[in-house]
């Protein structure tokens, strides 16, 4: 039995592509892909500038294979020090699409993150005047916070206060991991959006740690309980426009990860629109699909539609990914969702 889905080309609404040997590799496989994404400013150092995100941005077209197309938005790593005037004027030229807020040490390079947000409050404010949206790592850090109530606790302390100061702010709550990152959307208007990853739909933190612990499903947000996977995968399914793809696919090499202090992050950009098909296919959703991985998010940036198409296509015998992308940094392994897919992009 074949069975097959076209849909708009796609976008990853929350991409790390990194820099150098790692980039090089990467890149090709959301490229093939995904027509554009928004592009993580958290190297070393961060992408804080506008003159930075110039720069990066051309280093990814440069590591781009002949032939393939792809669009970067350039995102800026907002610091205590960013220049709301230097925002809105790489904004206005249509280099930079948002702004990242980080709160200090909250994931992978974030320690020049955010950490007093009354400091940030000049370029938040320019940011709702201009439109542009703000893109936010959704984690308390305090140590006495459990590290599993923290995308919880950073809604009620953070989040909530700083939408009602800033009217009109626009705001991508990333890689969203709970039920209450869910109903927070939902509760709220057009102007809160949410992206959800395609491992948050397919693992929970039994995945992690039963049977011997897994390095490849450590990520941050770290995955919860299974309500909540399952509160992300009525979300992701049920065509709420406020809802959209940001796969957060985070490589690193395998010996960074299997270690005695393992990375966080998954690699997913080589099998997400296959998992994604499986996923939407198990929870008879399939003509959500593209409403989630090729519509909300443009509408949610008022950005255009991708022009191509994405042909997904169900075959009878299971389909065997790549295990691991090799970089001359080392090997990256892709993430393995534990079970058959039939589901390929043709
Ligand atoms: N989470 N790993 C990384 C970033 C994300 O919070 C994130 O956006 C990374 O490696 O850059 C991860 O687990
Ligand atoms: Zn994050
Ligand atoms: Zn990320």
């Amino acid at each position: 039995m074949t069975k097959s889905l076209t849909i708009t080309r796609p976008d990853d609404w929350h991409l790390h592509l990194r820099d150098g040997a790692m980039l090089k590799a990467v890149l090709p496989e959301t490229a093939r892909h995904f027509g554009r994404a928004i592009i993580m400013p958290n190297l070393v150092p961060p992408v804080v500038t506008g003159a930075q995100a110039a720069a990066y941005k051309d280093r990814i077209m440069a590591a781009l294979p002949a032939g393939m197309s792809f669009d970067p938005l350039m995102v800026l790593y907002l610091t205590e020090d960013t220049d709301p005037a230097d925002v809105a004027a790489a904004h206005a030229s249509g280099l930079v699409t948002s702004v990242k807020l980080y709160p200090a040490g909250a994931t992978t390079n974030s320690a020049s993150g955010v950490q007093d947000f009354d400091k940030v409050r000049p370029v938040l404010e320019k940011m709702a005047e201009i439109g542009m949206p703000l893109c936010l790592h959704g984690e308390v850090t305090d140590h006495e916070i459990d590290i599993f109530d923290r995308e919880a606790v950073f809604i009620d302390r953070i989040l909530d206060p700083i939408r009602k100061a800033t009217p009109g702010l626009r705001v991508v709550m990333e890689h969203i991991t709970t039920k209450d990152g869910v109903d927070y959307v939902k509760a709220n208007d057009a102007d809160l959006g949410a992206t959800i990853t395609t491992h948050h739909l397919i693992i929970n933190r039994n995945h992690i740690l039963v049977g011997g612990i897994k390095p490849h499903y450590y990520c941050l947000p770290v995955a919860k309980r299974e309500e909540h996977r399952l509160a992300l995968r009525e979300a992701a399914t049920s065509g709420d426009a406020r809802f959209f793809l940001g796969t957060d696919s985070a490589p690193h090499v395998d010996p960074a990860k299997e270690s005695g202090c393992g990375c966080a992050g998954c690699f997913t950009a080589t099998n997400t629109m296959a998992l994604l098909a499986h996923v939407f296919e198990e929870d008879d959703a399939l003509d959500k699909l593209e409403g989630f991985a090729s519509k909300n998010g443009p509408a949610f940036y008022r950005l255009p539609e991708n022009k191509g198409t994405l042909t997904l296509t169900k075959q009878d015998a299971p389909v065997t990914f790549p295990d691991k992308i090799h970089s001359d940094d080392g090997p990256v392994t892709v993430f393995d969702p534990g079970y058959p897919v039939h589901w390929t992009v043709t």
